[in-house]
Formats: structure tokens, C-alpha cells, sequence
């Protein structure tokens, strides 16, 4: 399916963009807007009820129809069609890449090996619904026969990021008597804070891992296991405060969790796509079963739009095409994703393993290393709190740094005017670095000519703005998926593994070395590089003297 795809830098579309960047790079947005009265309104896509305004981009129709192009000899339609029906995309784990068959509805087919997945998607979120209705109900007892009140997930990187931010975006829906935690960190710190005031007795932990195996989560597992038996004495115990979230159920039982508490998912879900799988658990004990499935909703909303609507009006697609246009002509190194929402705290950590594990590679499905740049780094903060920290580099510092806007119309609390004074400075911050303020400007204030240049913004500095009418769970499935297929769309034309994540493996085999040098003084057998071996044994030295 990626057979024929000419190499990036050779493609037409692509020498045609070099061709075109420098006219492009000497263009002010404030010529673009004065030229062209009707570009706000022109480059505002909608789609779902996502508002997508990509006017205050620096590109021209021209730009646009050459990505379109580039998009199109980079062979995306068939990129996402195999997505679609289950072809072994992610080539180098040989597998499947389907997350999109976690939301989609009853009676649609979706094959892998042989087998209609769909099914058992709807099979395992039944179980969850029922399992979730008894612990919100105080149903599900725990060991003494307390109700549960305190649900830990138990997970790292993909098994531990979506629950985290669904969660905190979905905060609003959640039963508020019932509390959540996320251990991650194999720092005994995320440990020791997230249980310190917790009684057991009525503490569920979710022990979430699609292999069951990774160091962190089985160390905090294990810990917490240790933990409950504590006060709850009894190893019986385990059945009523542990479940299972995983696809290895050989090491659910080797841990001592009954098996009919395990929720089981599929290798053809990539940990980073995992949130709508019963990784979601936390997410739908905290906002309901129908909450759940209207997430799910959303996101299949945005499959079908990105599946289907024609490129020019594909926001997925025009989002990942203005991201290749900054990263790879422009040479921007980093995006920043500023949400004016407070719930969405945790997006940009959401997206960064999303991005930056998915796109950050430097070889193409076929192994040649790539000569273009790949995927950029991400970052942010909700606002309006970064506008009084980091915004200052982003308006008049040295660097190149795409936004993302993020908007929703109607406040989930609302109160006063907080809303509106919300929304007018996200709309003022794209504004003011589209068109900055000239010299001239700034002189007709009076500003005394020394401080001119220091109070001179040179705008030309491009953003995205994103607006909804409200966060609610269907609105988060939506946009979620809209980065998703953003992220495929540039996968697509730098042709590369956005599904695998080789680059994790290194320093989790080193760490394994290193761990039991730290605790035996093994000093012949230190046979790392010199800065490691010191660092060995200055920790060991520090070690024993606070001991
Ligand atoms: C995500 C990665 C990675 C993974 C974690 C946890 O795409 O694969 O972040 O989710 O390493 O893995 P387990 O779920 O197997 O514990």
C-alpha cells in the first residue's frame, strides 16, 4: 500500500512548495488581510461544529492548493483507506492500526485477520458500562463491604495520559463522590501522595497495562497491592479492589486478579490511541456509561469526516498540511497548543506523546533515513496563565512558533464575565501576532524614540483558531480525533511509522543494567562510559550519607 510513493524531496507538489516558499516567507498577514477583506471569513472551515479559522496562517490559495497537491501524490487517500480496513499499517510491529474501530457504532464491519472486531469492541464496553454502574452506585463492595469511594488508575504513557486528561477535561460530568487518582511516575512520590489519605477499604485500584509487563506500572502495582493488604490483611481482598486493564490475561492471573475482572483490548491498539479502549475505565466510572459512549460518538463523528470529506474541507487534513508548511519551509521546531480552557489542562502533555511519539522519527517506512524534518515539538499551557509567562518569546523572541488556539463558546461555569474576558484574550493573542504594532505605531503614542523598538511587535507570527460551542464529552472526542488524524495526515507525507515507538526501548534496557549497580557495590563490574560509572558511584556515596 506505500509501494510507488515517490521519496518526499522528489515529489512535484514538494519541489513546486520550495519554488513558492520564498514569496511566500516575504508576505506580511497584514498585507494578506488588506488585500483580501473576506480572508477571515474565506479561511474559516467548519466542520461537526468545529470552527477552524486558518486565515491567520502566512499562505495563499496558491500555498493551500500546492499542499493539497502534496497531499495527494504523498498518497494519503490510500493511507487512509488501509487505516480503515485494517491493513498492517504500522509496519514495523506488522500491525493493525485501529483505533478508529473503538468508536464505531454497532453493525459496522471492521475486519482484522479474519474477524469482525467490532463485536468485541461493543462486547468489552458493555462489561465496562456494568462494571462502572455498580461502582458509581456503591454497588461493587469492597473486601470489608464498604462502598468504593477512590478509584487509582495504575499506568504510564499511553495507559496513563488519555485517562489523565479525559478525566480532567471531563471533570464537570464526573460524580463528584467518588474520587480519582493516576499513579504513573515510578517515583514513590506519585505513590505515597495519591493513597496517603485514602483507606483502603474503600480504594479501587485499575492496574492498567497493555502488556502487563512495563517496569513502572508493575512496581506501582505490586506496591499497591502491598498496600491494601496492609489494612485489609486478607490476599482475598485483591478480587474486590484490583481490575485488570490489558491484552496479556496470562499476566492478569500471574498477578493474582481474577481474570472476569480483566477488561481486555488488542494489539491493533496503539498505547498513545488507547483512551477510548477499556483503558478508558477511569473515564467512565468518573462521567457514566453515556457520557462514555457520547465520547466515543465524537470521535467516530471525526473519523467519518476525516475518512470522507474531500481534502480542501478535511480539517484533520488541513491542520496536518499547515503543520508539514511550518515544519519543513518555515522551520519551525516546536507548535504551541494554548487551550482558553481550564479543563483542558492536561491537552498539551496529551498531545506531546501523541505528536512527538507518533512523529518523531528519522527513518521511512522502508528504513532510508530521512533528509527533511519530521515531527515538531509540542507544548503549552491553558491560558490566559501563559500569556503572563512564556507568550512574550512566542510575540517578540527570536523563534518561529506556530499556535493553536483552542476556544469553546459557552463556559461550563459560567460566572460573571470571566467568559468573555476568557475569550476576548485568546482572540486578542491571535490578533496581536498576526499584526503586531509597527514603529510607526508606536511612535503615534508618544513612546519616546529609545523605547520604540522594544514596544514594537513585528507580528506575521501565524496561529490556528480552534472554536467550539462547549466542551462537553462528544466535543472532546471530536477534537482529540482531529489531532489524531492530523498527526496520520503528516505521517502520511513524510512516510513514516507514525504507530511504532522505537525509541523508548534504549534507556529502558540500559535502566535495567543500572538498577542493581546501585544497591550492590559491584565497582570492578562498572563498565559503562566514565560519566555514567561517576554518576554510579557519586549517587551511592550520597546514598549512604543521608542514610
Ligand atoms: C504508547 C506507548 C507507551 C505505552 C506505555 C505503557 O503508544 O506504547 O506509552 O503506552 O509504555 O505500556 P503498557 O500499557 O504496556 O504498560
Amino acid at each position: 500500500m506505500t509501494a510507488h510513493i515517490v521519496p518526499l524531496t522528489q515529489r512535484a507538489a514538494w519541489k513546486a512548495l520550495e519554488a513558492h516558499y520564498p514569496k511566500i516567507r516575504e508576505l506580511h498577514l497584514r498585507k494578506l488581510f488588506v488585500d483580501d477583506p473576506k480572508r477571515g471569513e474565506r479561511m474559516t472551515a467548519e466542520a461537526l461544529g468545529i470552527y477552524f479559522d486558518y486565515s491567520k496562517n502566512r499562505l495563499t490559495d496558491e500555498t493551500l492548493k500546492l499542499l493539497l497537491q502534496l497531499a495527494e501524490e504523498s498518497g494519503l487517500r490510500s493511507r487512509i483507506d488501509a487505516m480503515f480496513r485494517g491493513e498492517k499499517i504500522n509496519v514495523t510491529e506488522q500491525r493493525a492500526v485501529l483505533h478508529v474501530a473503538l468508536r464505531a457504532p454497532k453493525g459496522q464491519t471492521i475486519v482484522v485477520d479474519g474477524e469482525d472486531v467490532v463485536p468485541q469492541v461493543h462486547a468489552v464496553l458493555d462489561k465496562m458500562a456494568d462494571f462502572s454502574r455498580r461502582v458509581r452506585g456503591g454497588e461493587w463492595k469492597g473486601h470489608t463491604g464498604k462502598p468504593i469511594r477512590n478509584v487509582i488508575n495504575v499506568g504510564i504513557g499511553g495507559s496513563d495520559l488519555g485517562p489523565v486528561m479525559a478525566y480532567e477535561a471531563l471533570r464537570h460530568y464526573s460524580q463528584r463522590d467518588l474520587t480519582f487518582r493516576f499513579v504513573s511516575n515510578i517515583d514513590g512520590t506519585d505513590f505515597a501522595e495519591a493513597t496517603r489519605d485514602l483507606d483502603a477499604a474503600e480504594t479501587l485500584f485499575i492496574i492498567s497495562s497493555k502488556t502487563f509487563t512495563t517496569l513502572e506500572t508493575m512496581t506501582n502495582a505490586h506496591t499497591a497491592r502491598v498496600w491494601a493488604l496492609k489494612t485489609l490483611k486478607h490476599h482475598t481482598a485483591v478480587a474486590k479492589h484490583f481490575v485488570a486493564v490489558s491484552t496479556n490475561s496470562e499476566e492478569v492471573a500471574k498477578f493474582g486478579i481474577d481474570t472476569t475482572n480483566m477488561f481486555q483490548f488488542w494489539d491493533w491498539v496503539g498505547g498513545r490511541y488507547s483512551m477510548d479502549s477499556a483503558i478508558g475505565l477511569s473515564t467512565m466510572i468518573a462521567i457514566g456509561p453515556e457520557h462514555f459512549r457520547a465520547m466515543l460518538d465524537g470521535f467516530h463523528q471525526m473519523d467519518e469526516h476525516f475518512r470522507t470529506a474531500p481534502f480542501e474541507r478535511n480539517l484533520p487534513v488541513l491542520m496536518g498540511l499547515l503543520a508539514v508548511w511550518y515544519n519543513n519551509f518555515f522551520g519551525a521546531q516546536t507548535v504551541a497548543v494554548l487551550p482558553y480552557e481550564k479543563y483542558l489542562k492536561r491537552f498539551p502533555a496529551y498531545l506531546q506523546q501523541l505528536t512527538m511519539e507518533s512523529n518523531g522519527k528519522h527513518v521511512t517506512l522502508d528504513g532510508t533515513e530521512v533528509n527533511y524534518e519530521t515531527g515538531p515539538i509540542f507544548w503549552g499551557e491553558p491560558g490566559t496563565n501563559g500569556q503572563h509567562s512564556f507568550y512574550q518569546l512566542i510575540h517578540q523572541g527570536t523563534k518561529f512558533i506556530p499556535c493553536d488556539f483552542i476556544a469553546f463558546a459557552q463556559p461550563l461555569n459560567p460566572l460573571g464575565h470571566h467568559h468573555d474576558v476568557l475569550i476576548a484574550n485568546a482572540l486578542a493573542q491571535a490578533e496581536a501576532l498576526a499584526f503586531g504594532k509597527t514603529s510607526q505605531e508606536v511612535q503615534a503614542e508618544g513612546t519616546p524614540s529609545w523605547l520604540v523598538p522594544h514596544r514594537t511587535f513585528e507580528g506575521n507570527r501565524p496561529s490556528n483558531t480552534i472554536l467550539l460551542e462547549r466542551l462537553t464529552p462528544t466535543a472532546l472526542g471530536k477534537l482529540v480525533a482531529l489531532y489524531e488524524h492530523s498527526v496520520f495526515t503528516q505521517g502520511a507525507i513524510w512516510q513514516i511509522d507514525s504507530f511504532d515507538q522505537w525509541g523508548v526501548e534504549l534507556g529502558k534496557v540500559l535502566a535495567q543494567r543500572i538498577i542493581p549497580e546501585l544497591t550492590v557495590q559491584t565497582e570492578s563490574q562498572l563498565k559503562h562510559d566514565s560519566s555514567t560509572n561517576t554518576l554510579i558511584r557519586i549517587y551511592r556515596k550520597l546514598k549512604e550519607a543521608s542514610a
